[in-house]
Order: C-alpha cells, then sequence, then structure tokens
C-alpha cells in the first residue's frame, strides 16, 4: 500500500466503497488520516463496517455544513458523477463548502515518491495510459514487457487494482496505470514519467458533457504534468491536435507518434504498424520492424495499434528492440479481448467479450477474414447500422439476447440465425463453422440482459467452448 502524504492529523472523507475507495481508505489510515465513509449502496457499507471505518451519511446533512464539521478533503470513487449529468449530491455540499475533493490518482501522484528515493540510483517511473480503445490491452502489454526484462513492476488502476493498493516501488521499479476519463477529470496531480493516449472514440458522453469534454479530461494527463515522454496515437484529429500541442516541433522526440495504418517517417521518433509490420522511426532513419501478423496474442490492426503503444513506451525505458519483440510474442492477450480460446479441428474460438459497442466489434471484426459471427445483447442505440461497412468477413452472424431481432432486421442479405441464448450460439457455430474460420464472440451489445457484466459473458463462452466435444 501507499500511503498518502500530507494528511496526518487531517480528517477525510471517502465517498464510494469498493475497489477504489477502500484503498483509498486504507492509504489515508496509513497517512496518519482520520477517516470517515460512506457508500450509497448497503453492500459498501457493509465492508467498510467489517473494516471497521466510521461511516457517516453526508446525503443527509442539513444546513450549510451540519454533518460536515471538521472534514478537510473529499475523496471519491470515479464511478460517481461529479459533475454531469449532474453532481452527485455529496460531492455538489463538499465543493459548495470550498473543500477540496480528489480521488486515488491524485493522492497516489502526490503521494509516490519518497524520502529514500533520494539513495537511489534508478528512481521509480510511472507510465500512465488512456485513450478510448485498447487501454487495458496495452497496460498489460507493457507490464508483460517489462518483466520479460527483469525490471519489478507492478500494475493498477482501472484494470482492476486501486492505485493506492501497490506496494511502494524501489530501485529500477515501474508502474504502469491504466486511467478512465473518470479518473483524468477529477485527479488533482497527475504527474507520470511517460503518459500515453491510445486513440479516441464517443464513451461516456453523459459523464462528460459531450466530446469535449471527454477529450478534456484525457488530455489533462498531458497538460498537468508535463511527462518526460508522451506516447500519442494520431489516427484521430484530437490526438493530432494534443501531439501538435505537446511537442515543440515535427522533430521533438519527447512525442513519440504513433499509428495503425499510417507511415510515419518524418517526425522526431514514431511507431507504426502497416500491414502487419510494426516499424520504429527515429529522425528519419528506421531503427526496427517487427512481423506482427504471427503473434497469436495481438490479432488485427486494433491490436498492432496497442502493440505500438506498448512498443514505444518501453522502448522510452531503453529496452531494447529484440526484448520487445520476444515479449510480444509471448504475450497471452487479455481475458475478454480477442481472447483466442481453442483451436477445434481448424476453427479458432475468439472471445471478445468486451466488445460491447459498435467501435470495438468493428475492431474484431476487421482483425479476421472468415467469421462465425456471434452478436447480440442489450443493443445501443443505432444497433448495428454502423458496423455495415464491416460486415464483409462474416459468413454467419448468431444472434442473441434481447436486440437480437434488432440485429436480424440490421443484417439485411448476410446469412444469421436468432439463436436466443449463448449456448445454442455456440452449438450451431460449431455445427457449421469450416476449418479456417473464426468463431467470434464480439457481441457490439452490453450484456446486462442476459449476464451480469461482460466478464460473466465471456466466460459463459468460454466454458460453452471448452465443453464441445
Ligand atoms: N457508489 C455510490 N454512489 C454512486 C455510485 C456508486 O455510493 O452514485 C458506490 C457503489 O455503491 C460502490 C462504489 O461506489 O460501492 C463503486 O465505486 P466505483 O463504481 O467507482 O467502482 P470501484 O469498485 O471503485 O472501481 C473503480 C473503477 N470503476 C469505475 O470507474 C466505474 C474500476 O474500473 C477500476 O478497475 C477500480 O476503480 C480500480 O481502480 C472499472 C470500469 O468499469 C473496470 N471502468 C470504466 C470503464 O472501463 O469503462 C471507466
Amino acid at each position: 500500500m501507499i500511503p498518502v502524504q500530507g494528511v496526518e492529523g487531517r480528517t477525510i472523507a471517502v465517498l464510494g466503497l469498493g475497489r477504489s475507495g477502500l484503498a483509498t481508505a486504507r492509504a489515508l489510515v496509513a497517512g496518519g488520516a482520520s477517516v470517515v465513509v460512506w457508500d450509497d449502496g448497503q453492500e459498501g457499507r457493509d465492508r467498510a463496517t467489517a473494516e471497521g471505518y466510521d461511516l457517516r451519511d453526508l446525503t443527509r446533512a442539513n444546513g450549510p455544513s451540519a454533518g460536515w464539521t471538521g472534514i478537510d478533503m473529499l475523496v471519491v470513487s470515479p464511478g460517481i458523477p461529479h459533475l454531469y449529468p449532474a453532481p452527485h449530491p455529496v460531492i455538489a455540499r463538499a465543493m459548495a463548502l470550498g473543500l477540496p475533493v480528489d480521488n486515488d490518482i491524485g493522492l497516489f501522484f502526490r503521494s509516490l515518491a519518497t524520502r529514500d528515493w533520494e539513495m537511489l540510483d534508478n528512481p521509480p517511473r510511472v507510465i500512465a495510459v488512456t485513450g478510448s480503445n485498447g487501454k487495458s490491452t496495452t497496460t498489460a502489454l507493457i507490464h508483460h514487457i517489462l518483466e520479460v526484462a527483469g525490471r519489478p513492476v507492478q500494475m493498477a488502476g482501472n484494470i482492476g487494482r486501486g492505485v493506492l493498493d501497490i506496494d511502494p516501488p524501489g530501485e529500477g521499479g515501474v508502474v504502469v496505470l491504466e486511467l478512465s476519463s473518470y479518473q483524468t477529470d477529477l485527479a488533482r496531480a497527475l504527474t507520470p514519467d511517460i503518459a500515453v493516449f491510445t486513440n479516441l472514440s464517443p464513451d461516456h458522453l453523459d459523464r462528460h458533457g459531450g466530446m469535449g469534454g471527454y477529450f478534456a479530461a484525457k488530455r489533462r494527463l498531458f497538460a498537468e504534468g508535463g511527462p518526460d515522454r508522451a506516447v500519442i496515437g494520431v489516427d484521430e484529429p484530437e490526438g493530432v491536435f494534443l501531439a501538435n500541442q505537446t511537442g515543440q516541433g515535427p522533430l521533438d522526440d519527447r512525442v513519440i507518434r504513433i499509428s495503425s495504418g499510417q507511415k510515419l517517417d518524418g517526425f522526431g521518433w514514431s511507431v507504426f504498424a502497416r500491414k502487419g509490420h510494426l516499424a520504429e522511426w527515429r529522425k528519419g532513419r528506421q531503427m526496427a520492424s517487427v512481423d506482427l501478423r504471427g503473434v497469436a496474442g495481438l490479432p488485427g490492426a486494433h491490436n498492432h495499434q496497442n502493440a505500438c503503444a506498448a512498443w514505444a513506451a518501453t522502448r522510452s525505458l531503453g529496452l531494447s528492440p529484440k526484448l520487445i519483440e520476444g515479449a510480444l510474442h509471448s504475450f497471452a492477450g487479455l481475458p475478454h479481448r480477442s481472447q483466442m480460446l481453442r483451436d477445434r479441428a481448424g476453427v479458432r474460438f475468439i472471445n471478445d467479450s468486451k466488445a460491447t459497442n459498435t467501435d470495438s466489434a468493428a475492431k474484431a471484426l476487421q482483425a479476421f477474414p472468415r467469421i462465425r459471427w456471434i452478436a447480440g445483447g442489450l443493443g445501443k442505440e443505432g444497433g448495428i447500422a454502423a458496423l455495415a461497412p464491416h460486415l464483409g468477413s462474416v459468413s454467419k452472424a448468431y444472434l442473441i439476447g434481447h436486440s437480437a431481432r434488432d440485429f436480424a432486421v440490421q443484417m439485411g442479405t448476410i446469412p444469421h440465425e436468432i439463436c436466443e441464448t449463448m449456448e445454442r450460439a455456440v452449438t450451431r457455430a460449431a455445427e457449421e463453422a469450416e476449418a479456417g474460420e473464426v468463431v467470434l464472440l464480439a457481441p457490439a451489445a452490453a450484456s446486462f440482459d442476459q449476464y451480469a457484466n461482460f466478464e460473466k459473458r465471456g466466460e459463459d463462452f468460454a466454458r460453452l467452448v471448452a465443453a464441445l466435444p
């Protein structure tokens, strides 16, 4: 755990008691603070009571400061809105009282460095990864490459572990953080050594008051801290703008531009993937080239972009191209993200349950040439209309869940079958698939009509695939 610095003798309120909230409460106590906690849900309150925290219902406080007496700061969990669509009433009250509102990310950055770092030859470094898609894979890939390199490395953040939960890093240590827009929007300190922006497409717009607010939240990672090195995906106008704003000119190699598809050979430093090959260029010279087509854990152009981002971040730390190339090959991929489950008589089964929207489903559909596609669930606005240009590789679709019939209408002349359940879809796809084809779960829909979350949906798919004779 990272004890929070600068809170000794202070009283801090913590709102939200999930993964990040509880880790925060522990780290605040370790830093010498008194902590009062609140969660709108009974389960969260029960978790806190079990750990002996002082519950205070800050939502019931009347008058300008009742219930808030003595509280110096409010720390909130990322899932709780602080501005849009409307501030949570507890956050609104804290702001009205003029109290600092922060999150675990802000506390982390202000608490990481300690006095004994002065004694280290190679002090710890933080790599922070943000972007709309590919954050988790890029984060896990950077972590994997550094592990292969023998560096002491820890991974936390949006990927599932509260940032204050990690051990204090020591000599040569690296911390790799996945940061969501929820997290970067509110943090009062954001000072990674290396910041990575993978790409941008609409997501979480209700929490950011639209696309501009969403991009502004992600940009803070580059604007606030001034990282030593900025790895920026330039396949969207926002990335081009960010790279332009961050660097002093095209040859400034503190910015590493990355792309999936564009040749970027006119910059100080760039890494790009084209036609399945990754290339690294520095000041007009090619430094490395890698064939990504045989890298099983990273199929498709979207994963090649993740490989470019991880390549750039780890090259910034001085790792050699040869070592990184070897590590790309041993990367197993993340569960539910283009995860290869089984090769059954030449038919590969791929779990991309995380593809909950058309944007990420499009990327999965472009990764394979002949697909038996399992899709459906709780469809989003517009259904799968946006996928029309990407359905050329689909031999047949097996549609499940609430949106199966709506999706069927939008499939047009492409063969499809309404299966309703995952079990039937897996059985039918396995019966009909021919060697060389891929059975791909990439639902383009949320899971909540049939499952608790996308992980449970992916696990069900994996279980059914494993059970096939
Ligand atoms: N709560 C309230 N009031 C509210 C809303 C929530 O009290 O109005 C309480 C809930 O009852 C619950 C707690 O807050 O007890 C949950 O807080 P949370 O939703 O912030 O979740 P955590 O468990 O703390 O997990 C958070 C991230 N969750 C979100 O951003 C929604 C996790 O990212 C992250 O892994 C974890 O911190 C550790 O850093 C998950 C996520 O869904 C994977 N992220 C979004 C995404 O990837 O799209 C951004």
